[in-house]
């Protein structure tokens, strides 16, 4: 574990800068990971976990920098924008039909939140979604034939196992880097 969060600030600091003139904040992910926003999202799917294992997965990546520890955890979404972007990347990866998302309602039924406890201002649940059906707590995005591989999102047991997709939030104003010297 500890290795693996080395790899991937080392992974971080080390990726070249577009252009060469001025000192500029970097905007890549490390290999493996994909940049869209202001984060990097990577899938995983060997192997498939539950959700806890999932998350608990998501949290081994993590950036230092200035005093502060930036923590993955599994996607959380917020506008149709990142579904649609998450959606494709999913797609040009694997087609599991079901991705763990950043979202439970294990504390308060019916209220689905992220392990801060905040709901997103942004949902995308299926149809007749979320339903409870049996006891589900937590969130995927699914493809199926009767959503037409939208990328809706269900809930579903947590206990399930399934890929899932995580998250590191990179805040572009902490990452100023000279680009010729590649150094924090
Ligand atoms: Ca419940
Ligand atoms: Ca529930
Ligand atoms: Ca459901």
């Amino acid at each position: 574990m500890q290795i693996s969060v080395l790899l991937f600030v080392v992974l971080f600091v080390s990726q070249a800068c577009e252009g060469s003139e001025q000192p500029q904040s970097c905007v890549t992910c490390p290999e493996g990971w994909t940049f869209w926003g202001s984060a990097c999202y990577r899938f995983f799917n060997n192997p498939i976990s539950t959700w806890i294992d999932a998350e608990a997965s998501c949290n081994r990546y993590s950036l230092h920098q200035q005093g502060r520890r930036l923590v993955g955890h599994l996607a959380t979404i917020t506008s149709s924008e990142e579904n649609t972007f998450v959606l494709d990347l999913w797609k040009t990866i694997r087609r599991d039909t079901h991705v763990w998302l950043g979202y439970n309602d294990r504390e308060t039924e019916g209220t689905f939140v992220d392990v801060e406890g905040v709901s997103s201002q942004f949902t995308f649940w299926d149809q007749a979604e979320p339903n409870d059906s049996g006891g589900e707590d937590c969130v995927v995005m699914w493809n199926s034939d009767t959503n037409h591989d939208n990328g809706s999102w269900n809930d579903v047991p947590c206990e399930y196992e399934y890929a899932f997709v995580c998250k590191v939030v990179k805040p572009i104003n902490l990452y100023i880097v000279d680009c010729n010297s590649h150094m924090v």
